[in-house]
């Protein structure tokens, strides 16, 4: 990957800038800081390998050089969109469901909010950051880490939860680059949809554990267990939490375990 070949793959695709590192901490540091400078809409951040990749609340992004696609879009969203914005922490995840199944031919599911799983498996996480002048957004930094060849997989035990690449469920290689643009592609026409039915639809239909039981942990709060129903229109879980009562979950950090004896393979592991 270098800086011919990725805007070879971006061709047609509106991204006014790109700024490309052979290695970098951390590719949404390096967003943020350049939303703060003035970046353009749709101007991207992207690196062969992040020494210190970030996931939520603290948690690590493990990549291995020359395996896996790291980088972060710097979004100014519109005033349209600033209504939708908690689903922008959605788009990214269906557009690579998107591209798994239409190009590669996998099926795919979304672990609420936007983890995308292949079977049981995470091949791809996104951390959403916002850049904030006062009490403006200045701008959406989306992050998002891929695993396309197998040597981008982290060791089972610096996980949370199993993983898994796109070569390791396709049984060959595919270039990142091949994988970036279609991404984009789809990522830009799916923007323009944030929030609207076929946007809802499309994740709903994608959404791991639905109508399954699940607990959800979230820090200083009592455990809540319920159905999976789907999501609010402005992205909250949809739970029902009793005959009558549903609940609904505000996107941020939870853990969503499946309960114990649901015999589905997700329940197989204890921290979903
Ligand atoms: C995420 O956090 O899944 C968000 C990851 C976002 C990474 C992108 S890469 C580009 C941009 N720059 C950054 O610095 N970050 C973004 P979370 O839901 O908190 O999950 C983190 C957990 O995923 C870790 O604690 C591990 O268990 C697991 N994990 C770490 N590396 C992984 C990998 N390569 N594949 C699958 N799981 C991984």
């Amino acid at each position: 990957m270098d800086e011919t070949s990725l805007k070879q793959s971006l061709a047609g695709i509106p991204v006014p800038e790109i700024r490309y590192f052979s290695t970098i901490s951390s590719t949404n540091d390096e967003a943020i800081r350049w939303a703060a400078e003035g970046a353009l809409d749709a101007s991207m951040v992207i690196a062969d390998y992040q020494d210190s990749g970030r996931g939520r609340l603290g948690r690590k992004w493990i990549t291995q050089p020359g395996t896996s696609l790291t980088f972060s879009l710097i979004l100014h969203p519109s005033q349209k969109e600033l209504e939708n914005f908690s689903l922008f922490s959605l788009l990214a995840a269906i557009a690579l469901c998107q591209v798994v199944s239409t190009e590669y031919g996998l099926e795919s599911s979304i672990k609420w909010p936007n983890d995308v799983l292949i079977g049981i498996r995470k091949v791809c996480g996104i951390l959403v950051e916002s850049s904030w002048l006062g009490n403006q957004v200045q701008g959406v930094v989306i992050g998002t880490g891929i695993n396309i060849l197998q040597g981008s997989v982290p060791s089972s035990e610096s996980l949370l939860y199993p993983a898994t690449s796109i070569e390791g469920e396709l049984g060959f290689p595919v270039e990142r680059e091949n994988i970036l643009g279609s991404f984009m592609k789809a990522f830009f026409s799916w923007r323009p949809q944030l929030g609207s039915k076929e946007f809802i639809n499309f994740y709903e239909n994608r959404l791991a554990f639905k109508n399954k039981e699940v607990t959800i942990v979230q820090p200083g709060q009592e455990s809540i267990l319920g159905f999976v129903l789907g999501i609010s229109p402005n992205g909250d879980l949809r739970l029902k939490t009793g005959e009558e009562k549903i609940t609904y979950i505000k996107a941020g950090d939870v853990h969503l375990r499946p309960v114990s004896g649901d015999n589905t393979p997700l329940r197989e592991e204890n921290h979903v």
